[in-house]
């Protein structure tokens, strides 16, 4: 397939943004509900602007009857009924402009909801005009072969439907039916409504397991070699490509926006087919691997005992960071609503780690050559809640797999100890606004609980001091925009095989800056190379860093060579 000529460093508005992530269900309510609304997230837009980010991205705002959080969605061009009118979305985006925010929407098309108009038509007769928008399979030709659900009870992605007597798709939930790309028709319609939301002003799209949306629709047997790798498998379908092609042409093209792919099932290896500019798909697509690190294989993200390698961590950054070297784009992220809170799951959440570690952490995302995305919450450290019980969880995922443990009599606690790390609603809690009740986020009962540690962790008690969290973010916004070797300067790893530290270097145009990352609670040395005495430090995660090439727990130092 033809490939251009580097693209790499040539400059665009997405690659120097930094990206603030919304979960609009969980940051501010704004009529007691207790459901986080549009109205709530433009009442604290100044709280947004002051971070110094560039672009938001928001979660699914459209109709959805919220089997999945609004990743189920019946109405592509309506709004939420929980989280307001298309008034109040003209009015966040307004008011997003006006600061110089710009909107990146979630675009949600391999699967809608089975509410939406088209699969209720859909479903009602073999010959219905809609009937080709989703993906049959007459029951009279027998079972098709197994395609896996990710959350389905029993993990089988095909239900039978009863007034046509045939088998649907679905690689989400039984309320996800999956859209059938194929048909020229369905590529329209979603086009179109590309162009809708476009011409209203949004500057961009995330696309959710967008990898996904072709199939073989004759159903093949899966191979085996991707019988443990089932993503994969789904992320190979035969047209993705040209799909994507037609979505540039037809629609991406004419507009001044960015996309980013959830780059489910994508390999390094594949990558760069979906984000080589000479290809004319998309701009960025984030990958699994960093986040899918120390889970015991096969399981239902159960972290291993043993914990992560840090060596393997590296690895798989530096990895993603060659890929883009010289064509497409990287992204990096380590929270987002599908995962635990970043400080419990890659640092500490101990009370006397827990801001270092995050601080840490935060220093990784802002320093490397990838557009950060940044949860909201995390600029706070926010930590996973760690529920006890099945009761206290509002996600699909959670509920369908612990109903999936029972079911084959498996161990419901341990399920639940691996929950209280991996489990996504670690990450939806709603935002620490402040110390009132229910952490100013709403006035009404939460529809998920709020974090009891907000009485100590908010954004009001961190807002003027100068050691905060939020304030060592926002330095670090300033910092990165500020040198353009953060952005687009060459990576080289250092120390690679240091079980304790990452170290790297950034160089652009006669600058090099050297970033030290110690990733434990234990002190460390490492070997840069470099005679550190002469070497400027720029910033840190402590008040004074240590000497030359030796680093304090969870110590990050930024240093000018
Ligand atoms: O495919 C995976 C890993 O290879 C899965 O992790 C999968 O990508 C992920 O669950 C997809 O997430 C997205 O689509 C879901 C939705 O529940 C998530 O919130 C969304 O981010 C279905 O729309
Ligand atoms: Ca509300």
């Amino acid at each position: 397939m033809e490939r251009a000529s580097p693209d790499g460093n040539a400059k665009k508005w997405w690659k120097e943004a930094v990206v603030y992530q919304i979960y609009p269900r969980s940051f501010k309510d704004s009529n007691g509900d207790g459901v986080g609304d549009l109205k709530g997230i433009t009442s604290k837009l100044d709280y947004v602007k002051s971070l110094g980010v560039d672009v938001v991205w928001l979660n699914p705002v459209f109709t959805s009857p919220n089997d999945d959080n609004g990743y189920d969605i019946s109405d592509y061009r309506g709004i939420m009924r929980e989280f307001g009118t298309m008034q109040d979305f003209d009015a966040l985006l307004q008011g997003m402009h006006d600061r110089g925010l710009k909107l990146v929407m979630d675009l949600v098309v391999n699967h809608s909801s089975d509410e939406h108009e088209w699969f209720q038509q859909s479903r009602r007769s073999r010959d219905n005009p809609y009937r080709n928008y989703y993906h049959w399979w007459p029951a009279e030709k027998g079972k098709p072969h197994p395609r896996r659900s990710f959350f389905d009870v029993n993990g089988d992605a095909w239900k039978l439907d009863g007034p046509t007597n045939s088998y649907y798709l679905h690689y989400f939930s039984q309320k996800q039916p999956d859209l059938n790309w194929e048909n020229p028709r369905l590529r329209e319609e979603i086009f179109s409504m590309m162009r809708f939301w476009f011409d209203k002003g949004v500057d961009g799209f995330r696309m959710d397991v967008i990898p996904f949306i072709s199939k073989d629709t004759t159903f093949p047997e899966m191979p085996a070699e991707y019988k443990e790798d089932w993503g994969r498998f789904y992320a190979n379908g035969p047209h993705v490509h040209q799909y994507l092609r037609e979505m540039n042409e037809a629609v991406l093209s004419k507009y001044d926006v960015m996309t980013v792919a959830e780059g489910a099932g994508v390999t390094a290896a594949d990558a760069l087919d979906y984000v080589d500019a000479g290809r004319r798909e998309l701009n960025m697509l984030y990958h699994f691997e960093g986040v899918s690190l120390g889970y015991l294989p096969d399981s239902l993200k159960v972290p291993d005992p043993k914990g992560y390698k840090l060596v393997e961590f590296k690895e798989i950054y530096s990895k993603w960071d060659g890929v883009f070297a010289t064509r497409g784009w990287g992204s990096i992220y380590l929270g987002n609503h599908d995962q635990p809170r970043m400080a419990t799951r890659w640092g500490n959440d101990t009370p006397q780690w827990r801001d270092l570690s995050a601080k840490m952490l935060t220093t990784f995302l802002l320093t490397m050559r990838a557009t950060p995305y940044y949860y909201a919450g995390d600029e706070l450290c926010m930590t996973n809640i760690k529920f006890d019980n099945i009761e206290d969880y509002r996600d699909i995922e959670s509920i369908n797999w612990y109903q999936q443990v029972k079911n084959k009599g498996g161990d419901l606690q341990a399920f639940l100890e691996a929950q209280k790390i991996s489990a996504r609603d670690n990450g939806r809690t709603p935002f620490q606004w402040d110390q009132t009740a229910k952490a100013g986020f709403t006035t009404g009962t939460p529809w998920l609980e709020v974090n009891p540690n907000y009485t100590t962790i908010n954004a009001a008690a961190q807002d003027g001091g100068p050691d905060s969290c939020l304030n060592y973010f926002r330095k670090l916004v300033t910092l990165r925009k500020a040198n353009p070797v953060l952005i687009y300067g060459e990576y080289v790893l250092l120390d690679k095989e240091n079980p304790t530290v990452y170290a790297y270097t950034r160089e652009l145009a006669g600058r090099k800056m050297l970033v030290l990352l110690n990733f434990k609670d234990t002190t460390a040395a490492v070997n840069t190379g470099f005679d550190l005495s002469k070497a400027k430090v720029i910033f840190g995660n402590y008040p004074t860093p240590s000497p030359a090439g030796k680093l304090q727990p969870y110590e990050a130092v930024i240093y000018e060579l």
